[in-house]
């Protein structure tokens, strides 16, 4: 007996939609934006000044910074002469695409290049809820332990990037390198992976050559779809 299976459409939710719509009102700026993730304390903010530090001659950066309740993170960036505009999420452990749409405004969008995001210190909700942004990073951390890809699968599958901070105490602390990457491979294979030590700013280079990698792909395409319409 054939059995009736609804076909079910699938709808984009409202948080979807807003995605969709910030991340249009990037692309109409030109914008490349990237969303860091990570557990607390990880490591998102030093990773972000890092960056900044880094590449502020190469390319204009703007952050948006997500925080339960304070600037401290924003006025980190908002020190080094970027752009930096805070979101205090209330009590909420993410961000989400209506708190980004909020922010967009008060950043230049047209004067910037690359747009980082923050998310709220967390392994769980931050993975289920769109930004709109075109790249999604995960900031794992030694002191944390290598069983985190293990236990906190959607995370590690959902992202397009992964840093390990805080090698430089890898000695201290029983995290093993293999099993932590075993668990990545089985989760999303191929993954980029960046060991390195905001502190000691070993293996920061890496990091940095993917995001600029990124940056261009992003304007290769950007700049084929240009050339479509022009075409068209
Ligand atoms: N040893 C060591 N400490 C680090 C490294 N990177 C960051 N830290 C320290 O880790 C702590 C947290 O760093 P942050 O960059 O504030 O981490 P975060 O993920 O932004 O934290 P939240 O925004 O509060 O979730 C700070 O005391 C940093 O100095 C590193 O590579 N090695
Ligand atoms: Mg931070």
């Amino acid at each position: 007996m054939n059995k009736r299976v609804p076909v079910v459409e699938k709808i984009l939710s409202a948080n979807d939609q807003l995605a969709a719509s910030n991340r249009a009102r990037l692309e109409g700026a030109g914008v490349f934006a990237v969303n860091v993730m990570a557990s607390p304390g990880a490591g998102k903010t030093s990773l972000i000044v890092r960056t900044v530090e880094a590449l502020r001659d190469e390319f204009r950066i703007g952050a948006v910074d997500g925080d339960i309740a304070t600037t401290l993170d924003a006025d980190r960036i908002a020190a080094l002469g970027v752009p930096a505009v805070q979101i205090n999420t209330g009590g909420s452990c993410h961000l989400d695409a209506p708190m980004l749409q909020s922010a967009l405004p008060q950043l230049p969008l047209d004067e910037l290049d690359v747009l980082i995001v923050e998310n709220v210190g967390n392994l769980v909700c931050p993975a289920s809820f769109k930004l709109g942004v075109h790249r999604d990073v995960l900031v794992a951390s030694v002191p944390e332990g290598d069983d985190k890809p293990y236990k906190y699968p959607v995370m590690y599958r959902g992202v397009d990037g992964l840093v390990l901070n805080k090698m430089d105490v890898l000695d201290v602390f029983d995290f093993d390198v293999d099993y932590f990457r075993r668990g990545v491979e089985a989760l999303n294979p191929g993954l980029a992976f960046f060991p390195i030590s905001c502190k000691t700013g070993a293996g920061v280079e890496g990091w940095l050559a993917w995001l600029r990698g990124e940056v261009q792909g992003f304007r290769e395409g950007f700049g084929r779809r240009h050339a479509r319409v022009r075409e068209g």
